[in-house]
């Protein structure tokens, strides 16, 4: 109180991510209300939050909001407030516009301005600020993904006591795309300020290493990366910070891995049991004209997706004639994302383009060819879709994980249903058993989708029941255990709580 700072209350442990795990939104009466917006990484630490009285930093969604922490369902919120102009910028720039498509291996152009990458650097030190002043000593701090690279260092150099985990939930680009970025050298710094960086793939892992070294210089031995002390920041910090030397110079050792994310697997395959849920899938199959084989696809309204080579794959099936709309229907569900990007328009309307013509040629009165949905739905209608889906269609060009495919999966205990998977979604380096597709091979994606529709019971079950053995040994709740296991190796001492 003998300051002009606000006292903030401290805690053992602290979740930064972009977006808090609540939306601010407006009620029937036009009031203003917290909404629970329950996803994988809440549910995942949650039980974590409790056992160690955690916090939560992170923006509510909505511009120009200052609001004081506050509790929600048994979470500690801490909001950090954005302005418009940091929206557009930070957020819809250089988070969306720069750093999205560079990532995703350039699928899209990324655009480069300087007064986004400005604002960046702003929005990610107002981040480490307030993670900073609701950690207590010697706390735990994870931070979430491509919106927060600078973090970290930050936060390091504001606070040397805490111990700083980073999980990256994008792939990491190989060093010749990655070299594109203006200020590569920063991000790599700003990311070298944890003591774990968590990656979905052994290749994330090993682009990010490669970067580290051929940009900065740093030894790395995997999964080790040695960084140059600052003998000034590790003097002043109470805790003493891991070190060691190497050639003569003293280097703090990052660990830098691959964590690949789950899925409440046991959460979505409760949803699927039940009766009120599998009598909705039957529902849906009626509402489609009970057509041979539903084909489904699940992705955010994004090109990083491949929605574009599936529906090409599909409407070529039925101009040939390999297929026709009785034998199969494809359901999209294309949840809206980033409107207000023009990448994001664009794709919109060449989507929407394409559903008209292939619906126009093929539909028939009874039937639809590809039934589009840009919608979000709830969970429970998400879980019917994937229980009256015979085939999963998952084309991403790249894409970190995949979690649609993880939930397709863990929903079928019929083991029925066919996962074609795209080998350039993280997900493809465990779910080995799906039928695993180039999707810029269009023949060959013809052909897969020919060979699920196809596929005897005894091959199919086969598939699954060694996918749902992955799924669910590896869910959610292991994923967050094992990267806080090596975040609480690096410092013994600073161990965290297990969820009781
Ligand atoms: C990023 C990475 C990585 C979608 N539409 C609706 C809906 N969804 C849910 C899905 C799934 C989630 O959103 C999407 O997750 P994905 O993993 O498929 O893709 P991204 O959104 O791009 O996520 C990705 C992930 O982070 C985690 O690290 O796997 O690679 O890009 O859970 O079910 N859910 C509901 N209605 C919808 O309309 N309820």
């Amino acid at each position: 109180a003998d300051s002009d700072h606000i006292q903030h209350e401290t805690y053992g442990f602290v979740v930064v991510s972009n977006r808090l795990p609540v939306d601010h939104t407006l009620d029937e009466n036009g009031e203003l209300k917290w909404e629970h917006s329950p996803g994988g990484l809440v549910t995942a630490l949650e039980p974590v939050m409790r056992a160690n009285d955690g916090a939560w930093v992170g923006w509510a969604g909505q511009p120009d909001l200052e609001v004081e922490p506050f509790e929600n369902e048994g979470i500690n919120i801490v909001p950090v407030p954005l302005s418009a102009e940091e929206v557009q910028r930070y957020y819809e720039g250089f988070s969306n516009d720069t750093l999205w498509p560079l990532y995703h291996d350039v699928i899209s152009a990324p655009t480069y301005h300087r007064v986004w990458w400005e604002a960046y650097v702003k929005v990610n030190r107002r981040f480490a600020e307030r993670a900073a002043s609701v950690s207590e000593q010697g706390a735990v701090v994870w931070v979430q993904d491509y919106q927060l690279q600078l973090v970290p260092k930050m936060l390091r150099e504001l606070r040397p006591d805490l111990t700083i985990g980073f999980f990256n939930h994008i792939p990491f680009p190989p060093l010749g795309i990655f070299s594109q970025l203006p200020w590569r050298e920063s991000v790599l710094e700003g990311l070298l300020g944890a003591d774990v960086i968590g990656f979905q793939r052994a290749d994330d892992a090993s682009n990010f290493s490669r970067s580290v070294r051929h940009l900065l210089g740093y030894a790395t031995t995997r999964p080790y990366i040695d960084v140059p002390v600052d003998d000034d920041t590790a003097s002043v910090s109470p805790v003493p910070v891991p070190s060691h030397e190497r050639r003569g110079r003293r280097v703090r050792r990052v660990l830098a891995k691959q964590f690949p994310i789950s899925i409440d697997s046991r959460g979505y395959e409760e949803l699927a049991r039940d009766p009120a849920i599998q009598a909705r899938a039957r529902e849906i199959r009626e509402g489609l004209g009970n057509p041979k084989t539903v084909i489904l696809g699940v992705d955010r309204l994004d090109y990083t997706k491949g929605i574009r080579h599936r529906m090409k794959a599909f409407g070529e099936l039925l101009a040939d004639g390999r297929l026709s709309v009785e034998d199969a229907t494809l359901v999209q569900v294309a949840s809206p994302s980033r409107e207000r990007v023009e990448a994001y328009m664009d794709l919109r309307d060449e989507i929407e383009l394409t559903v008209g013509r292939i619906n126009g040629d093929y539909a028939t009165m009874s039937h639809t060819a590809i039934s589009y949905h840009h919608h979000g739905y709830p969970r429970e209608e998400m879980v019917a879709l994937y229980l009256a889906a015979d085939i999963m269609l998952v084309t991403a060009l790249r894409d970190g994980m995949n979690l649609v495919a993880k939930e397709y999966v863990a929903v079928r205990h019929d083991n029925d249903g066919v996962l074609i998977l795209s080998e350039f979604a993280g997900a493809a380096d465990e779910l080995r058993s799906a039928l695993l597709v180039n999707p810029h091979d269009i023949a060959s994606l013809k052909n897969t989708i020919m060979r699920a529709i196809e596929m005897p019971r005894r091959d199919r079950v086969t598939r699954m029941r060694a996918l749902r053995r992955r799924v669910l040994d590896n869910d959610v709740a292991k994923w967050s255990a094992s990267f806080l296991r090596a975040l609480s190796e690096v410092r013994p001492g600073h161990r965290i709580a297990a969820p009781g």
